[in-house]
């Protein structure tokens, strides 16, 4: 997009191009370029979530089916995988920013055997929006790992992401193990990523389900509320 003698002016673009430009950038995993598309996007005062959902998702969105239909393999998606990041690290203070006090704590990371992590940071991020204070454990993390930072942090909430049909049972394992360890009924848990489901989260005992990052925002909200009385915030 942005060679030094062929440059584009992306300020030549209306709304509808920018964007499409932005999932295409993308797509070829043109680090760079995304960051610039973010940037002329936020310059003109677009909403952070906005540019977030109508640029960067929507552009994930198709290396999706094309990974799925072989199209693009690993290292593409890597790049592109890096390239949303590069965007996200922009947007990251304005989904994060709050004057709203310290609601509560979650705990949140990505389950043993899965190494996604664009979709839980993001969620991560709009906690913090939310006035959570957001513990990350990573990724690939095993029961163990999710119990010992509960029993360190005390939180109110635990996230769990899993992108994959093969790890989204290890859910169900940490919620046993939580139990176990007699921290089940101390803490909300809240459960997402691309194949888990409403029917999913219930049948392991989790207390949410969140389709997206502003579901699981609203949802912490929701649950802090209910259980502290404190006023939402974000
Ligand atoms: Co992977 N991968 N991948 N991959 N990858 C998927 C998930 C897949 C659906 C692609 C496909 O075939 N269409 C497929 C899974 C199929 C299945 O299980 N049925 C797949 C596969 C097969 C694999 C490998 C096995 C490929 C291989 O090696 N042969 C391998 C597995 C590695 C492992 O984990 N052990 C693999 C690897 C990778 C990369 C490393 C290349 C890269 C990850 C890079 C990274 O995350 N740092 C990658 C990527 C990027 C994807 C796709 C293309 C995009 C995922 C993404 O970031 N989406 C993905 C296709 C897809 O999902 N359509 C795919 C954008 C993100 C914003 O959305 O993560 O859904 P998402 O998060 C949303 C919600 O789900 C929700 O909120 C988020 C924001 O709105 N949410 C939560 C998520 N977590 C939550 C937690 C919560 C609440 C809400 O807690 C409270």
């Amino acid at each position: 997009m942005t060679t030094a003698d062929d440059e584009l002016d992306l300020t030549t673009l209306d709304d509808a191009e920018l964007y499409e430009l932005m999932g295409e950038d993308l797509y070829d995993g043109l680090r760079e370029d995304v960051i610039e598309g973010v940037t002329e996007a936020l310059a003109r005062g677009h909403a952070a979530y906005d540019v977030l959902t109508d640029g960067l998702v929507a552009g994930m969105e198709q290396v999706g089916i094309d990974f799925r239909d072989g199209v693009l393999f690993v290292p593409e998606v890597l790049l592109a995988a890096s390239a949303m990041k590069g965007g996200m690290e922009l947007l990251r203070p304005r989904l994060a920013e709050t004057d709203a006090p310290r609601a509560g704590t979650l705990v949140i990371g990505t389950v043993k055997g899965d190494i996604h992590d664009i979709g839980k940071n993001l969620v991560g991020m709009m906690m913090e929006g939310a006035g959570l204070e957001v513990i990350d454990l990573g990724i690939n993390r095993s029961a163990d790992d999710f119990v010992a930072a509960v029993q360190e942090h005390r939180p109110e909430l635990l996230g769990m992401s899993a992108l994959l049909t093969t790890t989204m049972p290890y859910m169900r394992e940490v919620i046993e193990a939580l139990a176990e360890a007699g921290l089940r009924d101390d803490l909300h848990v809240l459960v997402g990523g691309a194949p888990v489901n409403e029917e999913f989260a219930e049948a392991i005992g989790a207390d949410a389900y969140c389709r997206d990052a502003a579901v699981a925002a609203q949802t912490a909200r929701q649950l802090l509320g209910a259980r502290t009385a404190v006023p939402a915030g974000g």
